[in-house]
């Protein structure tokens, strides 16, 4: 990508697409193209279809999705499945079609199987069932990334796939229903320490593993396998380590200041025990992640605690 490549950033203000926007910015690219869901409304194939034709994007970063955390996916199944489907279907042709030169798509860790041997390596898709919890966005990620693979080995067209682990940092969802952990664990355990509760609730057993990579090394990986990788299979990204819930609960705590109890409520879903990716691919090209998990916490809290009336 040169610097004054046209540039689409599909999704740029939510975590993912936000932060590429950040990264594409401070390395001085100038051709950036982006819209508002109000200007444009990605599962309108119409209205997609003439924005491309306009607009003329010479690369893509597709992090347009609807994303959310165990709860929101588990009670919108339909929601989770229609508009990623629309979106991605959308994106992904009208690039296609209006001679783009590179995509890339964004997928989730949760293509892989329910009980995947860990950590997770990428021909591990399609080799057992889905975590019934987010089974309905499995599916348009793993729709999404077949799409980019059939462009590929029909017309040549050159579009990639990132599978990313769970992701935290700037401009998350940090609702109590429907983000991820790690954000409503930032909100609660600062909201409990700011009024002086006595405990903090977190969801399911605190017994599931979870790996968490900071959205700045996100995005920094994507602009590397933009620049770099240009192959069918899915790539992982990844931090490389785990967690268990409890332990996360753990660490939040600590960085929030917060000194009540921290108590389980088994009455909500676990969902996979663990999701840990096996990132050696990425790593054997070169890139490796910067922000342990310390002090991407520390950095996360401070944000909410900034920007708490926004977010
Ligand atoms: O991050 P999360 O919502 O989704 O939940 P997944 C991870 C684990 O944290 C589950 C527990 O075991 C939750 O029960 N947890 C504890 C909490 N307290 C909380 C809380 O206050 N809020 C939330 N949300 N969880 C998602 C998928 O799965 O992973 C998406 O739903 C996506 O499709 C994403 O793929 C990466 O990690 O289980």
């Amino acid at each position: 990508m040169d610097k004054t490549a046209r540039i689409f950033v599909a999704g740029h203000r939510g975590l993912v697409g936000s932060a590429v926007l950040r990264h594409l910015t401070a390395a001085g690219y100038t051709g950036l193209i982006t819209r508002t869901r109000a200007e444009l409304d990605l599962t309108c194939q119409a209205a997609v279809s003439d924005f491309f034709k306009t607009e003329r994007p010479q690369y893509v970063f597709l992090a347009a999705a609807k994303v959310g955390g165990i709860l929101a996916n588990d009670t919108a199944p339909f929601d989770f499945l229609r508009d990623n489907v629309l979106i991605q279907s959308h994106v992904i042709e009208s690039a296609y079609r209006c001679g783009v030169h590179k995509l890339l798509f964004l997928g989730s860790s949760c293509i892989y199987p329910r009980l995947c041997p860990q950590p997770m390596k990428e021909e591990y898709l399609l080799t057992g069932a889905l975590e019934p919890t987010n089974e309905w966005y499995a599916i348009a990620k793993i729709a999404g990334l077949k799409l980019c693979q059939a462009l590929r080995r029909q017309h040549g067209f050159d579009a990639i796939s990132a599978m990313p682990t769970n992701l935290y940092g700037p401009n998350d969802n940090f609702s109590l229903t429907s983000s991820h952990v790690l954000p409503a664990l930032v909100r609660k355990f600062c909201e409990a320490e700011a009024s002086g509760a006595s405990q903090v609730t977190v969801w399911g057993s605190g017994t599931p593993r979870r790996e968490f990579l900071h959205v700045d090394d996100l995005a920094s990986a994507l602009i590397f396998l933009m620049e770099h990788y240009s192959e069918a299979a899915p790539i992982n990204v990844g931090w490389g380590t785990d967690v268990s819930i409890a332990e996360l609960a753990v660490q939040v705590k600590a960085a929030t200041g917060f000194r009540g109890e921290i108590v389980f409520d088994a009455t909500k879903p676990d969902g996979t025990p663990r999701k840990l990716l096996d990132v050696s691919r990425l790593q054997t090209l070169g890139w490796r992640p910067t922000i342990a998990l310390k002090a991407g916490l520390q950095e996360t809290v401070a944000w909410y605690r900034a920007h708490r009336a926004s977010a």
